[in-house]
């Protein structure tokens, strides 16, 4: 019976050692809940990276780990600590995802960096060929892994390969500045389909093949060798149902109150028209956050009839610490909160509630819940899936969605007020519209928007991508026999 592989950098576990004693958690992200229908089934396979490097695992721990590992059908990559600073938080974080979200300024080109990623695309392609066979399927996962596709169909041409890039292909101009560019795009032509989340990355994506490789690309099909490769859109949705039920419980009156739920109502009950905005995010310098914070404080000045009347909660990630650009963010970022709390705070109104942390499931259900407006502004983003989570839980379809148009979210939402995240003037106005918007409007943009991301839930984003999938591999067939 054939088999599903899929693969990505990080396994969808939660693997920890404490006292000698290994733990292992499934975690429970998006992209899990997506991919629950082709794991759980008889025969899917997950491949990736634990979290623990080769050093932290002796023989016995190792061999303990991969049964654990096996017990929910994952198989582990090998990594070293030398392969997570070169590859992970070298190569992946400090070129590709600088160079792929337009931070040029950002991006690193070092050749030790790049033979890393090579290496350690090397040995993710042996654990996959380990457990590969004719006629099995595998779906590949995003930039830390482009050139994964060619290594695997070099050896195996009677696979079928998808790949989904998770984070915005970037123009033609900018990609064009990769030292590795042939490389680079030849590694993803080992994929028979190439899904991104819109429809601009797609075409920067074939603009770059087009130009770069010279193929022949026919709409959105390109022939390579003997083979077509078939490039497409699917917008990435959540866990519609997850989000909507968790909403609801927390509306229960039975359900018990947390702590930050108390501290939230407390601060509503002080005045009735307190209104709360919400941002959340990884800390990272795509998610726009100093500029929200500036923003915030423009607002503010421009609108002082909204002083005490406003507060901005913002929730912000721990993420990818060891890479520079992320410390110098983080103080950044501090910096930035400090000043405006100390310039605006009265003895009962402080304008920014700042969290830098990760927080339980429930307590994000409280924060969605108890916002009226979500301010999500990155200045990049492949998706965002948070503002689609806001909306999920929006159950009595009131609250605002400000968003920025830089999101790849943006193309299917069309109904939130979206703005350019680098004007502070489209900034002061959403949230002056917002803060006014009458509850019928509200309810009548988060209907539609709500009746949209219920539809194309992240079930749905896999089940087509795999259809997609499938139905290119026939092509291929035509292709061979003809
Ligand atoms: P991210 O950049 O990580 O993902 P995003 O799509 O917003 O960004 O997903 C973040 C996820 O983390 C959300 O599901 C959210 O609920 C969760 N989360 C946020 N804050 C949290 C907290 N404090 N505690 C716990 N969980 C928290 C990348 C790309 C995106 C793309 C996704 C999926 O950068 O553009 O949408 O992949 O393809």
């Amino acid at each position: 019976m054939n088999k599903t592989i899929i693969v990505s950098n990080r396994l969808p576990l939660q693997i920890s050692i404490e006292q000698d004693q290994l733990n292992v958690t499934p975690s429970v992200g998006g992209l899990a809940t997506g991919m629950k229908s082709v794991h759980a089934d008889g025969n899917g396979l997950w491949v990736g990276w634990t979290g623990i490097t080769d050093e932290e695992l002796d023989a016995d721990l190792k061999k303990e780990v991969d049964a654990k590992v096996k017990d929910v059908k994952c198989k582990a990559v090998g990594l070293t600590q030398d392969d997570i600073d070169q590859f992970y938080l070298g190569f992946s974080n400090r070129t590709l995802w600088p160079l792929f979200h337009y931070f040029l300024e950002y991006t690193e080109f070092e050749d030790s960096q790049w033979e890393a990623y090579k290496r350690v695309n090397q040995k993710f392609a042996e654990v996959v060929l380990d457990t590969i066979e004719d006629g099995d399927t595998v779906w590949i996962h995003d930039y830390q892994l482009l050139l994964l596709p060619q290594l695997i169909k070099d050896v195996k041409p009677e696979v079928t390969i998808g790949f989904f890039l998770h984070i915005p292909f970037p123009s033609y101009e900018i990609f064009r500045t990769f030292p590795w560019r042939e490389e680079l795009l030849t590694g993803m032509l080992g994929a028979d389909l190439i899904g991104f989340h819109t429809y601009d990355y797609e075409r920067h994506f074939l603009s770059s093949v087009k130009r770069i490789l010279r193929l022949d690309v026919n709409f959105n099909e390109i022939t390579y060798h003997d083979r077509i490769v078939k490039v497409d859109s699917f917008p990435m949705g959540i866990d519609y149902n997850k989000f909507h039920d968790a909403a609801l419980e927390h509306d229960n009156p039975n359900t018990e109150i947390s702590e930050l739920q108390k501290r939230i109502d407390t601060h509503l009950n002080e005045d009735g028209d307190k209104k709360l905005i919400l941002s959340i995010d990884r800390l990272d310098y795509t998610k726009g956050i100093p500029n929200r914070i500036r923003a915030f404080e423009y607002f503010l000045n421009k609108h002082p009839e909204y002083k005490e009347k406003v507060r901005l909660v913002m929730l912000a990630v721990p993420s990818r610490s060891g890479v520079p650009q992320y410390q110098l963010l983080k103080k950044e970022t501090d910096e930035l909160v400090g000043r405006i709390n100390g310039e605006f705070s009265t003895v009962s109104w402080t304008p920014i509630w700042y969290f830098y942390r990760s927080l339980p499931f429930e307590n994000l259900i409280d924060l969605y819940t108890s916002s009226d407006i979500a301010l999500i502004t990155p200045v990049r983003d492949g998706m965002n899936l948070v503002a689609k989570e806001y909306v999920a839980t929006r159950t009595k379809q009131d609250g605002v969605l400000i968003l920025s148009e830089m999101a790849g979210a943006a193309k299917e939402m069309n109904e939130a007020l979206l703005i350019n995240p680098n004007s502070f003037e489209d900034f002061a106005s959403a949230l002056k519209k917002a803060l006014t918007m009458p509850l019928e409007e509200q309810n009548n943009r988060m209907k539609i928007l709500q009746k949209r991301l219920k539809r194309y839930d992240v079930e749905k984003w896999a089940d087509e991508f795999f259809k997609t999938l499938e139905a290119t591999n026939k092509l291929q067939d035509v292709v061979v026999s003809k």
